[in-house]
């Protein structure tokens, strides 16, 4: 089985990403050192403190966090980090080449009761103007040079792209490495799957709890198909499904809160998984447009998220655009 380096050698990916990857590999082993020792490392449990989003920390985010940060500044192709779980970016080397936004820990509520969780990364070239701090990182997804995540569950897997389909890695908890598990990921475009916190259908629009009724209908409604649903309550392990074998994932518009009217972070949640999805032939959007064409204007932006096979995500974007019919008075 081929290993992590000479794949991405293969692939001719450029050294200074290899090293990138290399070191996001070093992280993720370590990361995923302390998850399976659990309650035996002493790292379960949440800490007192809030993140910048106002969430509770768990202390595994905040040993994550640290653990990316210190070991990715001291790569000198890492120009500056932007994580979840820091208000501002932290600046690294001048002279590196890439950018690395991550959200450390995904779906860290997952922790304590021993289910999955996982690491998202997205690497953006460093821009070689003048532009400096958070400027640095606004841009949009399509400028991605690699993307991906590391799924910590019964086995620890490594998932990206570099813009050539989507690698599968899984680590060899024998050796300690990596190994190339599945080339080329692909969606089916057509799908009997869709996740979604249904316990949020109250708050959503219209359009989408038409859609949803719809799905729910099953194969006496006008699908004419029945549909089941799946909901991990992280990102990386619902979109790791969705890239499998195919569904469709969707955080959508919620008017709980009117000023931020959606959950999922654009530039360390909604791009690099927007184009893992593209890579693997499926469609990722926010119900307005294409999730990698937003123009950032935060490190923190959120969106909302519909991704997955291609066919279901275009029907789902067809119900919120108005242009198809719903079964219940809305
Ligand atoms: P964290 O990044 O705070 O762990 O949140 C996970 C997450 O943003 C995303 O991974 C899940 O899809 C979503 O939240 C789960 O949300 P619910 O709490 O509504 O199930």
């Amino acid at each position: 089985m081929q290993r992590l380096i000479p794949t991405l050698r293969r692939d001719h990916v450029e050294e200074g990403l290899i090293s990138v990857i290399n070191t996001l590999q070093i992280c993720a082993k370590e990361i995923s050192f302390r998850l399976h020792q659990g309650e035996l490392a002493g790292v379960l449990g949440s800490t007192l403190d809030e993140n910048i989003q106002g969430e509770t920390q768990k202390k595994l985010d905040v040993l994550a966090n640290q653990l990316l940060k210190d070991i990715l500044l001291e790569n000198s192709h890492i120009r500056a980090v932007a994580s979840e779980e820091e208000e501002g970016i932290v600046d690294g080397h001048t002279t590196g080449d890439y950018l690395v936004a991550f959200d450390p820990l995904d779906g860290s509520s997952n922790i304590d009761i021993n289910s999955m969780v996982g690491t998202i990364f997205s690497v953006l070239p460093a821009p070689k103007d003048d532009r400096q701090g958070v400027d640095l990182f606004l841009q949009p997804g399509t400028n991605q040079l690699m993307a991906g995540y590391v799924l910590y569950g019964p086995s620890t897997m490594l998932v990206f792209t570099t813009g050539n389909g989507v690698r599968v890695f899984t680590l060899d908890q024998k050796v300690g490495e990596f190994l190339l598990t599945d080339e080329d990921l692909e969606i089916p475009a057509d799908t009997c799957e869709f996740a979604i916190n249904m316990s949020n259908y109250r708050h959503w629009q219209p359009q989408m709890r038409a859609y949803i009724d719809d799905l729910l209908a099953g194969d006496t409604g006008p699908r004419c198909k029945n549909f089941n649903m799946r909901w991990i309550a992280a990102m990386v392990a619902d979109v790791h499904r969705v890239l499998c074998r195919g569904g469709l994932f969707t955080y959508p518009w919620d008017c709980r809160m009117p000023n931020k009217p959606y959950k999922l972070r654009l530039m360390y949640e909604g791009n690099p998984m927007a184009w893992l999805v593209e890579q693997a032939g499926g469609v990722a959007h926010t119900g307005e447009q294409r999730i990698l064409d937003i123009e950032p204007t935060d490190i923190h932006q959120r969106i909302g998220v519909i991704l997955g096979s291609a066919n279901e995500v275009n029907t789902c974007l067809e119900y919120l655009q108005g242009s198809q019919s719903a079964t219940t008075d809305v």
